[in-house]
């Protein structure tokens, strides 16, 4: 089923001649597990404790219950919550390593990094109570990273990122015992609550699944972002390109690829060392071409707008160009298939995270410390391997596209602002007056039980054409770069009449690039900050905004939906959370959960019917608060 969905004419150019040279992907490797597993699809098998594993007949005479008597409710909503626990847990550790980068930075220890955006750290360390005035910026940078990690070991009290929600929401989270307290302490007790014999109330086990997802949120999610920006630069909108024909016939390749900052920053900063680019030119290479894969390249496209070679599918199909001397990764959706590409070339793979161990990878860990040396070296060994690549086997496909990215929830109203610099009141305004319908949120992996990618530009495009502004993040925003959305121009030729004035008088996309899977909390931001503005609603639930991540794979995309309905969001996924096997668990998320945190989940594999569902939700947010009518007529009309 996945290959008819493939769309992307660079990726079906390399698979073709994997396929001839007998290579497996992930579309192969997806395709031999057919049929997939119906009790672990519908979230009824349970392998908590030594008793089991055990399952549940959902439509037979089979067994109801687990020999300890866990029924289906039981076991569904534990493991939802473990795996949302390790999507936050993911995420917040991430951000804890960029507390001790910014640690580490503050005493003087690293080499290569420096407080690129001071404002921003004096702004963070206030909200954080750090007195700022008079102060150097290593220093305040300093007790800015300490304060940061005593929000992961914190037992009592509030997120401090979490007073950042409207009252509203910080009144709801506290009537129903979900404010995060430290980051840490809610991973651990969503493992322990989930433990054989411990919580067996599917409502309750919703309740911690909440509370550890705002965790990530309004913690670990939030956290990284703005570390990152006080670290490497607050991103501003920028060009680059995208897809596999950024790759280079004539220069040395190398690919970064996983999601710390940390790493891709300081090896574009090597690749642009005199001394280096002298050496690949020694060794027959016209320059040095650093391109990213998944997060990683979002982190270095909104900050330096360096190229983005493709998302998460598309990273053993860099290697099978046979044009990549070295692809180097940190941590998270690095496939295990990425190092079987590579023995059929001469790529080298290259494992700098003591958290990630590749077999088949070799590795060279990262210290902050030694930063620049390590860079420079990783550089120099791809140079070294520029001579082995077999021309004759190189296949990379022209395809690759413009775009724009690097809008911030402080960037973006600058932009919009015109007159109003720096303000939310133009959106605001032009939503209250009907040019614009709505926000959406369009976020998260690719997935080959979805084909491609396909379905992020299939929504993408139905809530432009109905004038809705869409915000992307992760693998979803590459993937509608590579097919020429988030370009200016696609307003021109794709949005709705009101959605193209207003994008046509500022100059932006209708599809903003907001940055990597941790900067869906810049989308929690530029909401509070529509909540702020006023007109559209006092709290995040009463917005007219919806989210969709219609190809999520990894257990970061279930933290990440869950953090958004918990806040008040309605959030799509086109595959269901492995939760349907619980007739009451699914009823309870996709409809009762609504009158208690304000958001719900809505499963919808059709993009054309999900983006209906999303434009129908923020009609009825529209209706609600009494908005004035749509300028103009809507291929999709008004629904309430
Ligand atoms: Fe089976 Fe219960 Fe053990 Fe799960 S916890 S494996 S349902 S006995
Ligand atoms: S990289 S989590 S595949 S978006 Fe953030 Fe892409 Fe999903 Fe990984």
């Amino acid at each position: 089923m996945s290959r008819k969905k493939l769309q992307d004419k660079a990726n079906l150019k390399v698979l073709e001649s994997a396929k001839k040279a007998g290579i497996e992907t992930v579309w192969d490797r997806f395709e031999a597990q057919a049929p997939q597993c119906g009790f672990g699809m519908l979230g009824i098998c349970c392998r908590m404790c030594n008793m089991g594993p055990c399952r549940i007949d959902p439509f037979g005479a089979g067994p109801k219950a687990g020999a300890c008597g866990a029924t289906a409710d039981t076991i569904a909503a534990r493991d939802m919550a473990r795996a949302t626990a390790a999507g936050s847990a993911s995420h917040s550790d991430h951000a804890r390593d960029l507390a001790m980068t910014l640690i580490a930075v503050g005493k003087g220890q690293t080499q290569g990094y420096a407080i690129r955006d001071p404002f921003k750290l004096k702004r963070v360390a206030s909200e954080f109570g750090i007195e700022v005035e008079n102060k150097k910026d290593n220093e305040i940078a300093l007790q800015l990273g300490q304060k940061v990690l005593e929000e992961f070991g914190k037992q009592e009290g509030e997120l401090v990122f979490s007073k950042r929600a409207p009252k509203k929401q910080q009144d709801i989270w506290k009537a129903q015992n979900i404010i995060p307290r430290g980051i840490d302490r809610e991973v651990v007790e969503t493992l322990s609550r989930t433990h054989e014999g411990m919580d067996q109330d599917y409502k309750n086990l919703v309740q911690t699944t909440m509370r550890v997802a705002l965790a990530d949120g309004w913690g670990g999610s939030m956290i990284a972002t703005e570390l990152s920006d006080i670290l490497f630069g607050s991103p501003q909108p920028i060009r680059a390109r995208a897809n596999l024909g950024v790759l280079r016939e004539d220069e040395v390749n190398v690919i970064i690829h996983g999601h710390e900052p940390t790493l891709s920053d300081v090896i574009a900063t090597a690749a642009q060392d005199k001394e280096l680019l002298d050496f690949a030119k020694a060794h027959g290479a016209k320059g040095i071409n650093v391109a990213g894969i998944c997060c990683t390249a979002n982190e270095i496209l909104v900050r330096r707008g360096l190229p983005v070679a493709g998302n998460f599918l598309q990273q053993e199909l860099a290697i099978l160009t046979g044009a990549i001397e070295v692809m180097v990764v940190d941590i998270q959706c690095i496939m295990p298939g990425v190092t079987q590409a590579a023995k059929h070339f001469h790529t080298k793979v290259i494992s700098t995270s003591p958290k990630a161990s590749i077999p088949g990878a070799e590795a060279i860990p990262f210290h902050e410390d030694k930063a620049l040396d390590t860079a420079k070296h990783i550089i120099k060994l791809a140079i070294e391997n520029y001579k082995n690549r077999d021309r004759s086997r190189m296949n990379i496909p022209k395809e690759s596209m413009e775009l724009v990215a690097g809008f911030t929830a402080e960037n973006i109203f600058y932009h919009l602002g015109g007159r109003f610099r720096g303000s939310y009141k133009p959106l605001n305004e032009n939503i209250i007056n009907g040019r614009i319908r709505g926000v959406a949120g369009v976020v998260g992996c690719d997935n080959p039980k979805m084909g491609s990618g396909a379905h992020h530009v299939e929504l993408v495009k139905e809530l432009i054409k109905n004038n809705c502004l869409v915000v992307q993040t992760g693998c979803a925003a590459i993937e509608c770069a590579k097919e020429g959305l988030l370009r200016p121009e696609t307003a021109y030729e794709m949005a709705g009449d009101g959605l193209k004035e207003v994008c046509k008088a500022v100059g932006i996309p209708p599809v903003l690039h907001a940055g990597s899977c941790v900067d869906n909390s810049r989308i929690l931001i530029a909401c509070c900050e529509m909540v702020k503005e006023g007109g559209v609603g006092n709290g995040l639930d009463e917005l007219p905004v919806a989210g969709a991540a219609i190809e999520w794979m990894a257990e970061k995309a279930m933290a990440i939906g869950w953090y958004f309905v918990s806040s008040g969001l309605l959030v799509a996924f086109g595959t269901p959370l492995r939760v349907t096997g619980s007739q009451a668990l699914t009823d309870y998320i996709t409809k009762d959960i609504e009158n208690i945190v304000g958001g719900k989940w809505t499963f919808i594999e059709d993009p054309i019917e999900c983006a209906h569902a999303m434009i129908a939700h923020i009609d009825k947010k529209r209706k609600a608060l009494k908005l004035q009518p749509l300028l103009y007529a809507q291929s999709f009309p008004v629904q309430v």
